[in-house]
């Protein structure tokens, strides 16, 4: 084939390749193909080299001027299709500013009235000087029941409907806490899962005052009763701790937890293995109305239940009870987030329900403190 011929043929071709390119990936192959160091044109420009001189004159310049020809085919479609790449990307990530603006987590995500409630009983405590301390929800069977005075065998461990473990290897008794008490035992305590090695092993010097929120576990289910529920226990152990000061106590929290100028309590006597005496309380209040009001009105409503400390409770955790005295508490959380915030059915805290969460839960940067208003 003559020169002009090949030409002809490789212009023909590469036009071609060129009208079919449909992106900039596709053009990029064309001009590879054609002015790569492999490519038809480059293959040409190559051969000039076994040409004599005169032939190489001519040829050179046809050659040349389809390079340059080729070159300029190329690069004008190739910033075609830039351009159409850009364009299609414009179109494709346009911001519609018309679009409402998304809230951040912040504003859309609520904290549970539960954790809420939990932050506002631990945020009045603090500031009275309680510490705060947590502990297992599976606990020993001698943590849950032995150490706080329930006998072996006795009744009372079945009344509380306990979810008892499946034995295990090491021979050790275990269930789902029933109450709260067992953290107050590890305070005493050095934390530790031998009940004979912790015996008599004090593990903080008196004065003690603690409180414990958590989770606790009953073999129980109604409209009032949850398998899961939530308690917060009180302990307070010095040389003189007494009844007016446990009075003053659970007084100043009740104020500040109902955000009342002031609550009238009722000690009705009772009973619980761990302390002695032990009293049930009543908060007066008003239920005439839709909601429960505390701090008014001519009804009570028992709202917790406490005592001194057994002296069999102060030994098993090795403290002498003729030397040591304390009280103690215990209120169910639950209940307490129910009727400061008039909520009527305690399953509906646990149904996850993001309806009722957006309802009745709280914004996640108000976080409860005594001065900057415990639930405003
Ligand atoms: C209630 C009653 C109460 C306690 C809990 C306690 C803990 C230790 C020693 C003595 Cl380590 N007492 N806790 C005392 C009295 C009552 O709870 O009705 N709770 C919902």
């Amino acid at each position: 084939m003559s020169l002009d011929a090949t030409i002809g043929s490789l212009k023909a071709e590469i036009s071609a390749a060129v009208a079919a390119a449909a992106d900039e990936g596709a053009i990029e192959a064309v001009r590879v193909a054609a002015l790569g160091k492999k490519g038809s044109v480059s293959a040409l420009l190559a051969s000039l080299g076994s040409m004599a001189p005169d032939e190489r004159k001519t040829a050179g310049a046809t050659i040349n001027a389809l390079k340059t020809e080729v070159t300029a085919l190329i690069e004008a479609k190739a910033s075609v299709l830039k351009r159409a790449a850009l364009d299609a990307r414009l179109a494709a990530e346009r911001v519609d500013v018309t679009l409402p603006v998304r809230a951040p987590a912040t504003a859309e995500g609520r904290i549970h009235p539960i954790s809420q409630v939990i932050d506002e009983i631990t945020a009045i405590f603090s500031d009275m000087g309680f510490s705060i301390a947590e502990g297992p929800d599976i606990e020993t069977d001698w943590y849950n029941f032995t150490a706080l005075n329930f006998p072996e065998g006795h009744p009372a461990r079945e009344m509380h409907d306990t979810f008892f473990m499946a034995p295990s290897p090491d021979g050790v008794k275990r269930v789902l806490r029933t109450h709260t008490s067992p953290v107050q035992v590890r305070t005493m305590l050095k934390s530790n899962e031998k009940p004979e090695a912790a015996y008599l092993t004090p593990a903080i010097d008196p004065p003690i005052r603690v409180v414990m929120p958590g989770r606790t576990y009953r073999h129980d289910s109604d409209q009032t009763h949850t398998p899961m529920f939530h308690q917060v226990e009180g302990l307070v152990i010095d040389k003189q701790s007494h009844i007016g000061q446990l009075r003053w106590v659970l007084e100043e929290f009740l104020k500040a937890f109902f955000e009342v100028e002031a609550v009238t309590l009722r000690f009705r006597p009772s009973f619980f293995p761990f302390t002695e005496p032990s009293m049930e309380v009543d908060v007066q209040c008003d239920r005439s109305g839709a909601e429960v009001k505390i701090g008014e009105g001519t009804d009570w409503l028992e709202i917790l239940g406490c005592g001194m400390v057994h002296p069999n409770v102060l030994r098993n955790c090795g403290l002498d009870p003729d030397v040591y005295q304390g009280f103690a508490w215990g209120m169910g959380i639950d209940r307490l987030a129910m009727l400061k915030y008039g909520m009527n059915d305690l399953r509906a805290f646990f149904d996850a329900d993001k309806r009722w969460l957006d309802h009745y839960g709280f914004r996640p940067l108000d976080l409860p403190t005594l001065f900057g208003g415990l639930s405003s």
